[in-house]
C-alpha cells in the first residue's frame, strides 16, 4: 500500500463545532500547534459572529453550516469533510488545551488507532466539572467498561484524536452530546488500540454550556443500551493490515521524515492564521 503523505508525516485535522462560541475562538487559536494542518469548523447555525470570527482567524479553515442541531451532527460532517490523515476533534469553548495534540499525535504514531482525551489520569483534572456531571460520568464509564470490556478511565469527553482508517468503524450517526460515549464505545467493539492521554479541562471562558446533565445523561445511557445490543463494525484481517501500513508511527522517524533537507513541517501547506 502507497504511505498515506509523500513524506511519510501524517497530516492533521483539526474539527472544531460551534454554537455561538464568536468570543472564545480567538482564544482556542491563539495555542493551536503547528503541528495542526487543517482546520475544519462546523457551525451549527449561530446567531452571534462565530462564522465571521472563525474566517477572520483561519481564512483556510474549511467552515461547514450544520442544518441540524446537536454536537453529533456536527462532528460526523466535519469528519466526513476533514482530509487529515490524522482527525483531532476539540471543542471551541477554549476549555481543552489545544496543546495537548502533540501528545495525542505521539500516541498515535507509537502505535495507538484511537486516542482519548482523560480528565481522570495523573497530570489530568478539571476545573469545570460539576459534582452531578462527574458522578454521572464515572457511573457511565463503569457500565461501559463491565459491559464492552474496556478499561476507560473518562468516558464522556470530548478531546479525541484518531487515524483515519477509524472512520469506518466509528461511522458517527448521532445527533448530541452522546457522540464521545458512541465513539469511545465502538472503539473498542472494532478492536482498536485504544490509548487514554492526560488532559486539563477549564472552565469554558465566555457564553453558555449547551449540555443538560439529566436529559443528555439519558441520552448517553440509552446509546450504551444501544450499542450493547446493536451492531459491531468489527476490524477485518484486511482492515488491521491496511491501517498497519498507515500507522506511521511504526516505521517513522525524524530523520527520515526529512525530504530534500526540508522538515516535515515544510511538506504540508502551512496554516495561515491571522491575528
Ligand atoms: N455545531 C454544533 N456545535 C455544538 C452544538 N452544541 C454544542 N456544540 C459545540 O460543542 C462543544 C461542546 O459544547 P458545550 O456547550 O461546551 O458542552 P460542555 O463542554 O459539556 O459544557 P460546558 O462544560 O459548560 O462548556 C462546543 O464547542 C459547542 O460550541 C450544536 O448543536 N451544533
Ligand atoms: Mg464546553
Amino acid at each position: 500500500m502507497v504511505p498515506i503523505s509523500p513524506t511519510n508525516t501524517p497530516k492533521v485535522s483539526l474539527v472544531i463545532p460551534t454554537l455561538n462560541e464568536a468570543d472564545n475562538l480567538p482564544l482556542l487559536a491563539e495555542k493551536i500547534p503547528e503541528i495542526v494542518d487543517e482546520i475544519v469548523v462546523v457551525d451549527g447555525r449561530s446567531v452571534d459572529d462565530t462564522i465571521e470570527v472563525a474566517r477572520r482567524l483561519w481564512p483556510t479553515a474549511l467552515i461547514l453550516l450544520e442544518r441540524r442541531a446537536g454536537k453529533g451532527r456536527a462532528l460526523a460532517s466535519g469528519f466526513d469533510a476533514a482530509t487529515g490523515d490524522i482527525i483531532v476533534m476539540i471543542d471551541a469553548d477554549d476549555s481543552m488545551n489545544p496543546l495537548e495534540i502533540n501528545s495525542f499525535v505521539r500516541l498515535l504514531r507509537d502505535g495507538a488507532d484511537f486516542v482519548k482525551g482523560s480528565r481522570y489520569l495523573d497530570h489530568g483534572g478539571s476545573s469545570d466539572l460539576t459534582r452531578i456531571r462527574s458522578f454521572g460520568n464515572q457511573a457511565l464509564t463503569k457500565t461501559v467498561n463491565l459491559l464492552f470490556g474496556t478499561s476507560y478511565t473518562d468516558l464522556c469527553y470530548g478531546y479525541n484524536a484518531f487515524w483515519r482508517h477509524c472512520l469506518p468503524c466509528l461511522d458517527v450517526d448521532c445527533a448530541g452530546f452522546e457522540v464521545e460515549t458512541l465513539m469511545n464505545i465502538r472503539v473498542a467493539k472494532a478492536g482498536l488500540r485504544v490509548a487514554e492521554a492526560p488532559s486539563f479541562e477549564s472552565h469554558r471562558a465566555f457564553g453558555e454550556s449547551n449540555l443538560n446533565a439529566i436529559s443528555d445523561g439519558l441520552r448517553i445511557a440509552g446509546t450504551i443500551i444501544r450499542e450493547s445490543t446493536g451492531r459491531t463494525r468489527t476490524m477485518t484481517d484486511a482492515d488491521r493490515r491496511a491501517a498497519d501500513e498507515n500507522n506511521l508511527g511504526r516505521r517513522w522517524d525524524d530523520t527520515q521524515a526529512t525530504n530534500n533537507g526540508s522538515t516535515d513541517r515544510d511538506a504540508h501547506a502551512p496554516l495561515r492564521r491571522t491575528a
